[in-house]
């Protein structure tokens, strides 16, 4: 323990240091890169307020974090794990107990169990810019360290539980009106530090005990809250309890948290909660591929071509990053659509507060490009190439790049199942060329497949990754294969679904159940959505080599052969007019039709049976994709599931889902519907031994 004469910062542990500046006693937390409160963070606070409480010449207690944010958090990597004292709640009412007055000093993103922190200290100065917020609900729990306690007694409790239950960050200019803070202010936070202390000393800044300050009853607001959970959460478990926490807040405040741990615990023990932690993994643990430690092409300007439904997105995505794109198309029509298309798109960004109108304009006026020749690319450090799903297109194009554009630019087609060894066979620079697969709408979608060929180089496909982050979007890494992951993994469990509604399964029964598992819409609403000529064209296109033994349901086709695909014809499954969508009867006569001629006598199928029948074909194929590399491990295809396909978030992905089921139960299952088709359902040899070992997807994804 530091020496009375405390010179500078003395350290208390590896994470957590004091200084003693005359009657300051001034606490700094270091635990890079978030200031995550892990063990040794709450185990060093509470030894550094316990030493200034003792120190007679210590009046008042200063807290703020280095780097680039106080904490932003619980140490998610601690979740699971046997809990250590002290805990995070302890931690915050030993703080709130103390006889010194304590300010906090937030910055950065103070999230979590860092904004409780905050809230349990007498004032709270936050620097100006600071994002504070309780995003406990994201990861399937809720804030439980007293943030359900406190944040309604400082903000009302209608602020609170909007705060709570949506998990997003508000601003310092919204926690200041609201009272969550007490003040905004510019600087170091060290120095904001000490001064704030001063004026606590001197009364400028109000201490309070926020656990001491009455929540005033806001009945209406609770229940306002829990009508709209029941409407828009009813498969979730923890808003609801975020709900049940919070109107607990007019208890004693030891009570309230003692109900707000109960609520918490009941949390933790939920298998959302698991799933959620995973996804939020899922999404940093895809960075982690093994051309990362490559040095990344500087991309300052990117060309796009194709002005397209894709074309435009991308080029859309690109602009809203920053970064000066050039549109070309074979004409100036085509050249007029696509600008037409990312003006509306930009719209809808300033629509959803995501742009400035002068923003629009300046990148109207000073960033987009365009041209009908390829030659206005000579100069751009990337191009993404976006048009007609038409290999003899694409070489020709590829072929004219390599002419065209100046050495080290990186080449990239956005096709999304072609394969990109043939594409960069087509120029004398294969290292550079790459598949970047984008979603539609691109500019909105944060799924990226980074599709690397047998030549690309490492440093190209950092700079796919690089491209990912400056998009904000999700790079995942994926080998080449007709469809890559996501694609073909889904064009595999699509079938699944067709060979149900040929057996007696009806679309709108098949698209239920899913909903109920808790996708956001079913096959057949999705198909419709995308249209059903793409696939229609892509059924067309495999014709010529499918195998004989595969069972094919031509029920789309027929669908498509009267001109209907889905909601851009008003019809497809689903009739989609001012009534709102409903089953095509017309759809359900081909049904039976088809039925009928392939001698089917239909059958009924139970939701459960649906959904065992949906998942098990996603992770059977899924486990296929990994044995062949063509995803690193079992998270990759998570995150790809959770960020292309609308997979619910809460379920953490088809890999996570596997190894809830357990991979015996999934060998069981695909044996067992084998007997009716073989050649459809076969057991991945990965799944079988793992069914034998007990591995599981969890530990291949630990090892990497
Ligand atoms: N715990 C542990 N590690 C964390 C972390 C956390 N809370 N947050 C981020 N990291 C790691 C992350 O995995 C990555 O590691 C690195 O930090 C940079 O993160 C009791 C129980 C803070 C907005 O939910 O939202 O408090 O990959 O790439 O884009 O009520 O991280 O480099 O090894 O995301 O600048 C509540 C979660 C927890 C915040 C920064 N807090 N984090 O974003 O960097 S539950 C959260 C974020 C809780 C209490 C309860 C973001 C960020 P690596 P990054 P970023």
């Amino acid at each position: 323990m530091p020496s009375d004469t405390l010179a500078g910062a003395n350290a208390v542990n590896d994470v957590v240091s004091i200084e003693i500046i005359g009657k300051i006693g001034l606490i700094a937390l270091d635990n890079p890169p978030v200031n995550a409160a892990s063990h040794a963070v709450r185990s060093g606070l509470w030894q550094a307020v316990e030493t200034l409480q003792q120190r007679v010449d210590v009046e008042v207690i200063a807290l703020y974090g280095k780097g680039r944010t106080f904490i932003a958090g619980a140490d998610i990597r601690e979740f699971g794990k046997p809990p250590q004292d002290p805990w995070l709640p302890e931690l915050c009412n030993f703080i709130e107990d103390s006889e010194k007055p304590i300010v906090c000093v937030l910055h950065g993103t103070t999230l979590g169990g860092g904004l409780e922190v905050a809230l349990s200290c007498h004032a709270r100065v936050a620097l100006k810019g600071t994002k504070v917020g309780l995003p406990e609900v994201t990861l399937g729990i809720l804030p439980g360290a007293g943030g359900t306690q406190r944040a309604p007694r400082l903000a009302g409790v209608a602020f609170a539980l909007e705060m709570i239950t949506s998990g997003k960050p508000v601003s310092t200019q919204d926690a200041l009106e609201n009272g969550l803070i007490d003040r905004i202010a510019e600087g170091d936070p060290r120095e904001v530090a000490l001064s704030a202390a001063e004026d606590l000393v001197s009364g400028t800044l109000p201490r309070r005990k926020t656990g001491e300050i009455e929540a005033a009853p806001d009945q209406a607001a609770l229940e306002a809250m829990r009508a709209k959970l029941a409407k828009t959460q009813a498969q979730l478990f923890s808003p609801h309890k975020c709900v049940d926490a919070v109107a607990a807040c007019h208890l004693p405040i030891k009570e309230g948290m003692a109900e707000e741990r109960r609520l918490y615990n009941a949390c933790m023990d939920s298998p959302q909660r698991a799933g959620l932690i995973h996804a939020f993994f899922s999404e940093r643990a895809v960075a982690k591929v093994p051309e990362a430690s490559a040095e990344p092409r500087d991309i300052q300007a990117i060309g796009v071509i194709g002005g397209g439904t894709m074309g435009s997105g991308i080029a859309t995505a690109a602009l809203l990053a920053g970064l000066p794109v050039t549109l070309t198309e074979r004409d100036q029509a085509g050249l007029d659509r696509g600008t037409d298309t990312i003006a509306k798109n930009l719209d809808g960004a300033v629509k959803r507060g995501k742009l400035s109108t002068d923003g629009r304009e300046e990148i109207l006026s000073s960033k987009l490009s365009t041209s009908t020749d390829l030659t206005a690319l000579s100069d751009v450090d990337l191009v993404i190439e976006a048009v007609f799903e038409e290999m003899s297109v694409k070489r020709e194009i590829f072929g004219t790049l390599d002419k065209v554009c100046k050495q080290g630019a990186v080449l990239a087609s956005n096709t999304s199942y072609l394969d990109i060894n043939d594409i960069a066979a087509t120029t004398s620079r294969p290292a550079d060329v790459i598949g970047l697969h984008f979603f539609s709408p691109a500019h909105v979608m944060r799924l990226l497949e980074v599709v690397v060929a047998d030549k690309t180089a490492p440093e190209v496909v950092a700079t796919g990754f690089a491209l990912a982050k400056k998009l904000k979007k999700i790079a995942v890494r994926s080998g080449v294969c007709d469809g890559f992951i996501g694609n073909r993994i889904m064009t595999f469990y699509k079938k699944a679904a067709d060979y149900m509604m040929m057996d007696g399964a009806s679309p709108e029964e098949i698209d239920t159940a899913m909903r109920g598992f808790g996708f956001a819409m079913g096959p057949y609403q999705v198909a419709d959505l995308a249209g059903l000529d793409i696939s229609w064209a892509a059924n067309k296109r495999r014709a010529a080599t499918r195998p004989a033994e595969e069972r094919y349901i031509p029920i789309a086709d027929r669908i498509c052969e009267n001109g209907w695909f889905g909601r851009k014809t008003g019809q497809g499954f689903y009739i989609y007019d001012d009534e709102g969508p409903r089953p095509n009867p017309d759809a359900l006569a081909i049904i039976d039709a088809e039925r009928e001629k392939a001698g089917v006598r239909p059958r009924s199928f139970t939701p459960e049976e649906i959904v065992s029948r949906f998942m098990t074909a996603m992770i059977a194929e899924g486990t296929r994709v990994l044995e062949e590399g063509i995803a690193l491990r079992p998270i990759d295809i998570d995150a790809v599931f959770l960020n292309g396909y609308g997979f619910p978030r809460f379920r953490g992905g088809p890999m996570h889902t596997a190894d809830v089921i357990g991979a015996a139960d999934l060998v069981r299952r695909i044996e067992d519907y084998a007997k009716e088709d073989g050649y459809y359902w076969k057991v991945p040899e990965l799944l079988r031994k793992m069914a034998a070992s007990g591995e599981t997807f969890a530990e291949m994804n630990a090892r990497g």
